[in-house]
């Protein structure tokens, strides 16, 4: 069989050759799906300054234990945090002053689980990971959600901090419930590992855009938009504005762009110039991607400055900044 080079015919199929389809009717796509080999990790990248994330996954990888344990643990610290005001405990209400809560998490053999819209767990990417472990479900919503963590011994909390409470009441004063993208409110926690076995899994948890209407779930949760993982291929994750990142599926996006053979950076660049492209005012408006490969490669892109991330790799934890589209 013919070989293809991966990024030659991607990158004639982005300039509108259309061939993708062709590729797959011909049935050649199985030439294209063996990527990489070894992984080379241990690596672990977090979306914002989030290198205390960074930390407590690596700890779990230089422990022995699973990329998947990495973002679990990595996760439940902003989870854990009341001064983040985007996870967890301490997040922001939507306009009616509930905290609900949007997780997801996928490990190396493609499993995953996520909840959205759950009320009153501090650590809604534990219950993802349950769901995704001892259910045969993908997704709880809501009060099935809640239901399911406190059979499984979470405890239900008040999530609403004074502090949250108070930007709430405030924010009440000035936009008479009409809900707004809150441009200052992001530090959603996408995080991915690549474990000692060089093994990819991933995590997304939030409390989604502060003061949204009741009942509004964002990308966070939504597999495929938030974060996704090919073992094969890579992970990829998002934080901003999720409806942009849902209209675009921007990390499934980014992991099949891999999986053609982009590099983690020029993965990330096309999905947020798909953003760009497709919704009217996205310049506006904020999305920031990671991505890593099986080698260890790893990229980063955003609408506009500034979207730091954190990484963990080679013995060092440390903050970098995105490259960005609008200058
Ligand atoms: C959402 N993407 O719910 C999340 C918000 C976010 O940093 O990422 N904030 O739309």
């Amino acid at each position: 069989m013919k070989k293809i080079n991966r990024k030659k015919f991607l990158l004639s199929a982005l300039t509108g050759t259309a061939a993708l389809p062709l590729l797959f009717k011909k049935g050649l796509a199985q030439n294209v799906m063996t990527l990489s080999s070894a992984g080379s990790g241990p690596l672990v990248i977090a979306t914002w300054d989030n290198r205390k994330a960074t930390d407590a996954a690596m700890q779990q990888i230089m422990n022995g234990k699973s990329a998947l344990d990495a973002v679990e643990a990595g996760a439940r610290v902003p989870e854990g945090d009341p001064e983040d005001t985007s996870v967890g405990y301490g997040g922001y209400p939507d306009r009616d002053g509930n905290v609900t809560l949007d997780a997801c998490i996928m490990d190396h053999q493609g499993n995953a689980g996520s909840v959205t819209f759950m009320q009153h767990i501090r650590h809604p990417v534990s219950v993802a990971r349950l769901v995704m472990e001892k259910t045969p479900h993908v997704m709880l919503s809501g009060e099935g959600a809640l239901r399911f963590a406190l059979e499984n011994g979470f405890k239900k909390e008040n999530l609403l901090t004074e502090k949250a409470k108070r930007a709430w009441q405030e924010w009440m004063k000035e936009n008479k419930y009409t809900p707004k993208v809150s441009k200052n409110n992001h530090d959603t926690i996408g995080i991915l590992a690549i474990d000692k076995k060089g093994n990819i899994s991933g995590a997304c948890t939030t409390s989604g855009r502060a003061f949204k209407m009741h009942g509004r779930v964002g990308d966070s949760p939504i597999i495929g938009a938030g974060m996704y993982v090919d073992n094969e291929a890579g992970g990829a994750c998002a934080t901003g504005l999720g409806e942009h990142v849902l209209k675009t599926l921007g990390s499934f996006l980014i992991v099949e762009l891999m999986r053609y053979g982009l590099t983690p950076q020029e993965a990330c660049k096309e999905a947020i110039r798909r953003i760009l492209d497709k919704i009217p005012g996205a310049h506006n408006d904020q999305v920031g991607y990671l991505a890593i490969n099986k080698n260890g490669e790893h990229g980063a892109y955003s609408i506009k400055p500034t979207f730091p991330y954190a990484l963990y790799q080679n013995g060092e934890n440390k903050v970098m900044e995105s490259d960005f589209a609008m200058r």
